[in-house]
């Protein structure tokens, strides 16, 4: 059986899991944040008469979506194709994923009303997420590559529920963080619930690693982040626990909460372009292993430049691996740009699996 080779036993585990684990990964594991669809034109083609949700709760769209990267780049992670208000949508909140913009909330959510009536998420209700997980173990595991699943965390996700969609200041969010901590807790307790039930749908049909996404945590002080977001965050890590995978933790301008978000519970710490990993690695001590921190812009400054930063990524990194870190993860700082050549991305695999 080819698969044998890649199952998390004495042979060989899959190097991202080998990475996670503190365990010497047979190549330096990379993939991309938002590597599946944007700049690939086998996905516009896929996606060319089908939205964005409606596929999401495809499993066989799900299935093709994700694999074309890795067949494409030949990346050891395999990030499933969803998206952060997935598992609110299935829990009944009326939204759309609107092409050029992202996520935009019918009913933003303001008052004691609006959050009491943000409900639970049965699971069936994303049971098509848990088969396309399936299908994806099916094709991935006769391969290095890893299946990925993730979530927003309940910081992220409120963001896009009280704003009403994407932001800039996230002004109303924090006026009811601030300004109602008894009513920010209530809807943060019932996002954990929605996010837990979500990446536990994912675990039990196999996915390998989970990322919960926390894009926009950035925006809180170190206290504020403390107070009002941590112990959601780590309750979601708590409650799924009892799998075995290692849990990554990634938002963007997050170098002042390196250490807050690792405490939380997470295995493996994402680090935005802003931290060297070296300097990550000293913030948070020693443990977590790291996942980053390539920017995503310098993927436009020609082959030269992007070899060089990608050298200096992995200095940085096996300096942070010396000092305690528990491995390293090669990815982008944050996503893939939209309008990045694919090309160029199977390049950056190459450097980083021969470096
Ligand atoms: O390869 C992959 O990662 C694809 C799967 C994926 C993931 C992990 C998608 C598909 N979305 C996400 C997560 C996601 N969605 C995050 C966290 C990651 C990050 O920080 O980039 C966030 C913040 C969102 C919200 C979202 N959805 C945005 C950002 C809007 C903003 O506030 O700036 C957008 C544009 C979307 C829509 C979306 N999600 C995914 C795709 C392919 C698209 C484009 C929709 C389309 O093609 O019509």
């Amino acid at each position: 059986m080819p698969g044998a080779l890649w199952h998390s036993g004495r042979v060989s585990m899959k190097p991202l899991l080998a990475a996670a684990a503190g365990q010497t990964p047979t190549r330096r594991p990379v993939w991309f944040m938002r590597q599946a669809g944007r700049s690939l034109p086998e996905y516009r083609a896929l996606r060319a008469d089908r939205g964005m949700l409606e596929s999401c709760f495809d499993p066989a769209m799900v299935c093709e979506i994700t694999m074309q990267p890795v067949r494409r780049h030949d990346t050891d992670g395999a990030i499933l194709f969803s998206d952060i208000v997935v598992p609110l949508k299935a829990a009944g909140i009326d939204l759309d994923i609107v092409a050029g913009t992202g996520p935009v909330i019918v009913n933003p959510v303001r008052s004691a009303t609006d959050v009491a009536a943000v409900g639970r998420l049965v699971p069936e209700a994303v049971g098509a997420i848990g088969r396309a997980v399936s299908l994806l173990r099916a094709e991935l595991d006769p391969t290095p590559t890893a299946l990925i699943g993730f979530a927003g965390a309940p910081f992220t996700l409120a963001s896009y529920l009280i704003e009403g969609g994407p932001s800039r200041h996230y002004a109303n969010t924090k006026a009811m963080m601030y300004g109602d901590p008894p009513l920010w807790h209530d809807l943060m307790g019932r996002l954990v619930d929605i996010t837990v039930t979500f990446l536990r749908v994912q675990l039990d049909a196999g996915a390998q690693a989970v990322q919960l996404f926390d894009s926009w945590a950035g925006m809180l002080s170190r206290r504020d982040y403390e107070t009002f977001v941590a112990p959601h965050s780590s309750r979601v890590f708590a409650e799924i626990s009892d799998f075995d995978v290692p849990r990554i933790h990634f938002g963007v301008g997050t170098g002042e909460l390196l250490a807050p978000m690792a405490r939380v519970g997470a295995d493996v710490v994402g680090v935005d372009w802003r931290v060297p990993l070296d300097e990550a690695q000293r913030r948070i001590g020693p443990g977590p292993a790291l996942q980053g921190n390539l920017d995503p812009t310098v993927l436009f400054a020609g082959d030269a430049v992007i070899a060089e930063h990608v050298a200096r990524v992995v200095a940085d990194a096996d300096r942070a691996v010396v000092a305690g870190a528990r491995g390293h993860i090669f990815n982008l700082g944050h996503g893939v740009l939209p309008d990045t050549n694919p090309d160029t991305l199977t390049r950056v695999v190459d450097l980083v699996h021969s470096a």
